[in-house]
This record gives C-alpha cells, structure tokens and sequence, in this order.
C-alpha cells in the first residue's frame, strides 16, 4: 500500500541461550553440547546473525515440561544430582537412568540442561505462532528418544514433542520429519493416537554382526503406528529404515521422493524438521555416507514448501562436522551461499584445521572417510519407495 514490498525470502529467527554449552555428559560420552559453541562461532563468523532475529530463551519451568512429562518423572529429575543420585533406588533405573549403558548418565546441572534446551524450542514454536518468523531454529534442541516418564538415547525431556504441542493450539495438521541416524521413537510415540501430527523418521535400521539391533530397535517400514482401525493415528507414522553406507544421491532421491509425498497428501500447515547431524559421513556414531550439502538438501527440500518450519537439532558425534553442517544449513534457511574457505579469525579454528579435521574448509568431502559399505542397491531403495507410497495410501481414507 505505501509501495514498501515485503523483502524476498523467508523471515528466519534462532533461539539459543549459550549456558547449554556449559554442560558435561561426562568425559568419554559421545554426546558433546560444546558442539554448539563450534557451531555458533562458524555462524557468527559467516556473519550470518545479521541475516535472521536472534533470541536468547529464558529456561523452560517444570510447570511448561508437565504439558507432555509426567510429574513424578519431573521432580525426580529436577532434583538427582550425582551426590545424591541412588543407583540401586528403584526409581532411579526405571526413569532411564544410569544402569550399564550410561546412555543417561546423571551429571551436575542436568535440570538446568534440560530445562534450556527445552526452553528454546517452545520460544521457537511460540514465535512460529506468533508469525514472528517463518523458520525458528534451535540447534540445541531435537531429543526425540525422551518418553513421558522415561529417559532414553541420551535424550531426558522431549522438546520436539513440548514445540508439537505448542503447534497444535493454531495447526490442524503437524508433519514432524526427522534425519536423525536414529529412529525419531519418542515423538513417534506421543502422536500415537492423534491423526493430528504426522511423524516420519528416516533412519538406520538393522541387526549388526555383534547380534545387536541398531538403536533403539524400531522403526521397519511396517510400523505405521496403531493397528486398531478405530485408532485415528492409524497410518499417520512412516518409517524408513536404510542399511549402512547410503550415498547422498540416493538420499536426496529418496528424501525428496517421500517427504514430497507425505506433504502432498497430509498437507500440513506446520512443519517441524529435526536434523540429526549423525547422519553425515564419519560420525563417530552414525553409519551413513552423506556430505553436508546432502544433509541441507533435506532442508533446503521443507523449506522450498514454505510451510511454517521449526528447525531443530539432535544426534551428531563428530563436533566439527555438527558444527559444519548446522552452520550450512542457517545459511540454507536465510538464502546465503557461503565461501568455502573458513574466516580464519574463528575461536577454535585448530578444530577445523588439519587433514583429518576437514582442512580448515567448511565443505569437506565426508565420503572419503568411507567407514561404511554402501549395503543399499538401487533395488532395495525402489522396493522401500514402493511401499512407502503404498503405506500412504491409508492417508486417502
Ligand atoms: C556411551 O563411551 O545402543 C555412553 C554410549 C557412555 C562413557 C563410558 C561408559 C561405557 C557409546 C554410547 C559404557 C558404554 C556402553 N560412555 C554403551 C544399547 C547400548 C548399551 C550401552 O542421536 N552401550 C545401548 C544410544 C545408543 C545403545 C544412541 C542416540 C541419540 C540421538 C538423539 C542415542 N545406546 C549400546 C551402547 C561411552 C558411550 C559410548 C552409545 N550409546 C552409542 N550408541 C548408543 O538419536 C540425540
Ligand atoms: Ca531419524
Ligand atoms: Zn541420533
């Protein structure tokens, strides 16, 4: 009206508050919240903070976690420490905790870690709300293992399923996509029994030589969430299960075949993506082959439907390239190409230098790490297509 246009392109905000980065899971875990101090410096650096709104969230309280956790779960975690943490109290092994995997290890501060991560989710899905932005990004977010009352895979409170929630006050329908190397069970699980949040999860799927299942277990193509006909989230779960070693054009192929048509036929009005950075080539826990700009492909694919997007984190156990890719993608969702070569004035930059920290560029090839034989023939990938297509067939009533 007054000849002012809205600028091109897509209104991005990112919400972390960096007391997550401060947090320890002890020193041999393979989860590192420093990855998200790498990863914000090569953001900044890129200057890409001045592309999108930047939001510091204050902590979530127990009252705003109690919308999806149980109670009792959430007093016992807000108040184990390791001094006064029973390892034989029964409850302590029943919420998740310790026991001989130490996957949930309790470790000091661990309410305070939650409650931040979660906090940025819900402060993300509230501005997606608000019409604040059209993408809200939250790298320290994205543990989609958490149960109402358990925790499980390195994951304690569900922000995905808190933001979903959030979501689902304004949005009829509410497609979650997860890139995660690890089947996305928790958020799979909370949805069950609503036609209401469509889950799709792609991901690692398999019996290794040692005898064991790939963690957590779940997620064959059969598994479409509730059998009961009665049950309106019947068919509203999709899950792919991939073998070792895919390469990034057979994901991107079957990516965007998929995921274009669950949007197409559940046509939803929010769209939350969590891209788990252990899918790339060389994770220490992953056992994929993609490079980054495979991984943004996934991103850059949602976004280009221009859909409300919550953009979150999760897995990623190789800190450099977790920071490589996050810092890719924030630049996918505001629109900037960015320079192969690294700003050298980056703190920690000795964390991208060298051969085999990825040779001080942003772009390294991750495939040459080649750790994992490429087990997907171009027939196995047709048949999973084809029966996904027909899995979505339920969608059509
Ligand atoms: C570790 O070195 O597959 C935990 C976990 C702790 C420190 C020292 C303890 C030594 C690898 C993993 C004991 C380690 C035993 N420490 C690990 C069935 C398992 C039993 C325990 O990306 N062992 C359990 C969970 C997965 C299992 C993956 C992914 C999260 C996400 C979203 C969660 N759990 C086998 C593992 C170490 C550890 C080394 C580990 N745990 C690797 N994979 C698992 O989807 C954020
Ligand atoms: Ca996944
Ligand atoms: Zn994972």
């Amino acid at each position: 009206e007054y000849g002012i246009e809205k600028p091109q392109g897509y209104s991005v905000s990112f919400h972390y508050n960096p007391h997550v980065e401060y947090h320890h899971f002890g020193s041999s875990h393979p989860m590192k919240p420093w990855r998200l101090t790498l990863t914000k410096q090569l953001v900044l650096a890129y200057g890409l903070e001045y592309s999108m709104e930047l939001y510091e969230p204050r902590p979530a309280s127990l009252d705003e976690l109690a919308i999806f956790h149980d109670r009792e779960y959430l007093n016992f975690l807000s108040k184990v420490t390791p001094q006064n943490a029973k390892p034989d109290d029964p409850a302590y092994l029943s919420y998740g905790f310790g026991g001989d995997s130490n996957d949930c290890p309790v470790f000091d501060g661990l309410w305070n870690y939650v409650s931040i991560y979660s906090g940025a989710s819900m402060n993300a899905a509230y501005n997606l709300l608000n019409k604040q932005s059209d993408i809200a990004i939250n790298w320290s977010g994205g543990l989609h293992h958490a149960k109402k009352n358990l925790a499980s895979g390195f994951c304690y409170i569900n922000d995905i399923v808190l933001a979903i929630q959030l979501l689902l006050t304004q949005n009829q329908r509410v497609l979650y996509v997860d890139i995660d190397v690890h089947h996305g069970d928790g958020v799979e699980a909370a949805f069950e029994s609503t036609d209401r949040v469509f889950t799709l999860s792609y991901h690692k799927f398999g019996i290794d030589r040692n005898g064991y299942p790939f963690f957590p277990g779940t997620g064959n193509i059969n598994e479409m969430g509730p059998t009961d006909p009665t049950n309106r989230g019947k068919g509203h779960s999709l899950n792919i299960p991939i073998e070792d070693g895919i390469d990034d054009d057979q994901y991107k192929w079957l990516f965007k075949t998929v995921t274009g048509a669950v949007i197409d036929k559940y046509n939803p009005t929010a769209i939350v993506l969590q891209s788990g950075a252990d899918s790339l080539g060389g994770d220490r826990l992953g056992r994929f082959n993609l490079n980054i700009r495979a991984h943004g492909f996934c991103v850059e694919t949602v976004k280009n439907y221009g859909r409300p997007l919550l953009l979150i984190g999760g897995g990623g156990y190789t800190p450099r390239n977790v920071a490589r890719t996050w810092c890719h993608e924030t630049a996918v969702c505001v629109g900037a190409e960015l320079h192969n070569d690294l700003p050298t004035h980056i703190p920690y930059i000795q964390a991208f230098q060298g051969e085999e920290n990825g040779g001080g560029i942003l772009y390294p090839d991750l495939h040459n790490t080649k750790r994992h034989d490429n087990a997907n023939t171009q027939v196995k990938l047709h048949k999973l297509v084809a029966q996904a297509m027909e899995n979505l067939r339920y969608l059509e009533g």
